[in-house]
């Protein structure tokens, strides 16, 4: 790793791009990568570098949705394996989900790397390579799923997802959990709930979420689900981008 004193005003940001830049050099985020990452440091910049309280809110729904699900599965793309791959597992496993690494821009080599990677950071079993499912409606690459990982799930977490497909799944009838710093895009407004919050800072804090409610009754559950409010969620991040980070 490279030298980053913390005392750094930019610490986390240029931590978060050396990882992206790292994720390609090893084959496991692709170009597009940078470029998405790119995107969201501005977005991130215009919220202060915080978990705003409706992002807060929203992790915490995302939690009970976890927590009420028979099946859920994390999605994997090559930013999130760079950015926080541990922190992915560690969610998988406080929420007992699955983890599928699931490429817009899908190559067996990239898949492989990604599994591999994760693998080194902890996680038991991966999917993805087996992709005997469709995701309906999107273009033949990108729909490839597991069918007993993403294919069956009833609630999915798809980090920095690109709007066709996060549209495809939410019609799939799956509760849709995206963590996207841009309140605007499609994916976004798609979502059953949107988490505007950067990825470093968003998994850790579902995790954080799931073990506070891992003993709350189906009821309490129930309760904090039916009380968000996606709508809401996403004028409060919009606000908050419009007046520096204040909701
Ligand atoms: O690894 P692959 O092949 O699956 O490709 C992944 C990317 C991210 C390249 C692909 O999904 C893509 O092109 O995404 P987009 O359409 O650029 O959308 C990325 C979205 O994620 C944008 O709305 C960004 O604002 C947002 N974003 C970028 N970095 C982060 C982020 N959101 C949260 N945390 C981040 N670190």
């Amino acid at each position: 790793d490279i030298e980053i004193p913390e005392s750094h005003p930019r610490y986390q940001s240029l931590l978060t791009r050396h990882r992206i830049e790292a994720g390609v050099e090893k084959g496991i985020t692709s170009r597009q990568g940078l470029i998405a990452q790119g995107r969201g440091e501005a977005f991130d910049y215009l919220l202060g570098e915080q978990t705003i309280p409706s992002a807060d809110e929203a992790a915490r729904a995302a939690a009970a949705h976890l927590l009420l699900a028979e099946h859920p599965v994390i999605s994997v793309n090559g930013n999130v394996a760079a950015l926080c791959p541990e922190e992915t597992v560690e969610l998988a496993n406080a929420a007992d989900a699955d983890i599928e690494v699931n490429l817009f821009n899908r190559t067996d080599e990239r898949m492989q790397a990604i599994v591999d990677h994760l693998r080194e950071h902890g996680a038991d079993e991966v999917k993805g390579l087996t992709a005997d499912g469709r995701i309906p409606g999107i273009n033949h690459e990108r729909a490839k799923v597991d069918a007993d990982g993403i294919g069956s799930a009833d609630v999915v977490v798809v980090p920095l997802e690109d709007g066709d497909r996060a549209e495809a799944l939410g019609e799939m009838e799956k509760v849709e959990i995206v963590v996207d710093l841009n309140p605007m895009s499609r994916s976004a407004q798609v979502a059953s709930v949107p988490i505007v919050d950067n990825i470093i800072r968003a998994v850790p804090n579902m995790t954080e979420h799931v073990r506070e409610l891992q003993d709350a009754t189906r009821e309490e559950l129930e309760a904090i689900v039916g009380d968000f409010d996606a709508d809401e969620a996403l004028d409060a991040a919009e606000q908050a981008i419009r007046s520096g980070g204040d909701e």
